[in-house]
């Protein structure tokens, strides 16, 4: 029977019969992928024929059966673990071929390899109306949340609101608690303005979230959970900061289990703000607990990359490596290159106004620390730069509250907090 050709990994068809198998294989494909429901029309062979016929004939089969209108990202994501566990060509089928040649095509452009732009003409090109698949990323494009950034000029850090439009259910990324360290006074005028935005634009608060354990604010998670009862959250592998800084400010009662949040998310992993799902990656680098919140269009990388003419995060903190963040930053651009990209810090080069959303496309091209750089240029240019910074002047007040969830330390009898300096403990 007849297939078309995609490229040297898949090729796709029409329903084929199951004394068509022995021949993919004699053709040089390593599997089969049956993206098409049993039961369409009489006298379909249907998955269990189609499988044995696989064994047979020595292929490798997965069945992945979508209707078009369907298909979720799941599904896509099924149809590209099918074609990895092929480990070779496959050919892919449905009835004509038209939703084989659509989970290709939308995988393509989720992995950031096809514009969205373009679906349509590849599927013309290689005869197929992929006019589906088109209505799945507008769909998808439709998904983007609002977004409300609120700059701290203090600590150059950049808080935000993100929204579900369709529910205006909420979440809260990386707030600051206000310090001075001059006078030791502390306030949360900062965190009070995102909880009046939120009153005024009718939102309901559903999870308050950091990125990372910072180490030049204190966060204002703590806080905010008093005084909305809304869940804390962070990356799973805070624990491992805990620990680490445990050491250093010699705090033997600290529990590093990571109980002073409410959730601690994995890579991977995803929750609900509203309608809309968020998924966290794990992004490693600037410290060995940061994580990605991806919204919809929307990813929140805080300090990974800053906008293009801000070059990248540092990674000289205890437990940073540059290595590690050139590979987390790798896997942020692999998001579609329309993502609209969060940053957490702005620290305004040559004065220029505060800026913190980039997108995919804009990374990949204009920012210095990645276009044109391989792994190797990355870490030489980054350590080089991180030997001239000086440490965040809040550092060593900021990492003992943070890793505490954003919890000031207990009063003493007089009733007074006091901050703990480890001296020449770095
Ligand atoms: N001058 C700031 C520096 C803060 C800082 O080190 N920020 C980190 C993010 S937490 C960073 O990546 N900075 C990059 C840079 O300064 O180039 C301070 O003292 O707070
Ligand atoms: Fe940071």
């Amino acid at each position: 029977m007849t297939s078309v050709r995609v490229n040297e990994l898949i090729s796709v068809a029409g329903q084929p019969d199951a004394a068509d198998f022995a021949d993919f294989a004699a053709r040089g494909f390593a599997g089969v992928i049956n993206a098409r429901p049993d039961g369409e029309e009489p006298g379909q062979p249907g998955n269990a024929a189609e499988k044995a016929a696989a064994a047979a004939a020595g292929l490798s089969y997965s069945f992945v059966p979508v209707k078009g209108a369907d298909i979720t990202e799941a599904d896509i994501r099924a149809f590209q673990a099918a074609m990895a566990e092929a480990k070779g060509p496959v050919l892919a089928h449905c009835k004509s071929g038209t939703r084989a040649l659509t989970l290709f095509a939308l995988g393509e452009v989720l992995d950031g390899r096809m514009k969205s732009g373009d679906v349509e003409a590849f599927g013309q090109s290689h005869g197929f109306d992929l006019a589906g698949a088109r209505r799945f990323l507008e769909k998808r494009a439709g998904q983007a949340p609002d977004v409300t950034a609120f700059f701290h000029p203090a600590t150059s850090s950049v808080q935000y609101v993100v929204t579900d439009p369709a529910t205006r259910r909420c979440a809260i990324i990386d707030p600051v608690r206000d310090f001075d360290e001059t006078s030791g006074a502390t306030g949360t005028a900062s965190a009070d303005a995102i909880l009046a935005h939120i009153a005024a634009e009718h939102l309901a608060l559903e999870w308050i979230l950091d990125t990372h354990p910072h180490a030049d604010h204190f966060s204002a998670a703590h806080y905010l959970k008093g005084r909305t009862g809304a869940p804390t959250a962070i990356g799973e592998h805070v624990t491992e900061v805990q620990a680490l800084w445990k050491d250093i400010y010699h705090f033997p009662a600290l529990e590093t289990d990571g109980s002073q949040w409410d959730r601690l998310f994995a890579d991977g992993e995803t929750f609900k703000i509203g309608a809309m799902e968020a998924r966290v990656m794990f992004s490693p680098g600037h410290t060995l607990a940061s994580i990605t919140y991806v919204v919809g269009d929307a990813a929140f990388v805080h300090d990974t990359v800053f906008t293009p003419d801000s070059g990248t995060a540092r990674t000289d903190f205890p437990g940073g490596s540059a290595a590690a963040l050139w590979r987390s930053i790798q896997a942020i651009l692999s998001l579609p290159e329309e993502t609209r990209l969060f940053s957490g810090h702005d620290y305004q080069p040559n004065g220029r106004h505060p800026r913190w959303e980039s997108t995919v496309a804009a990374q990949k091209r204009d920012n210095p620390h990645i276009a044109g750089k391989d792994e190797a240029g990355y870490v030489a240019l980054r350590q080089a730069r991180d030997r001239t910074l000086p440490k965040p002047k809040l550092m060593l007040h900021a990492l003992q509250v943070n890793i505490r969830g954003g919890r000031l330390p207990e009063p003493e009898e007089n009733g007074r907090r006091y901050l703990k300096i480890p001296l020449d403990g770095l």
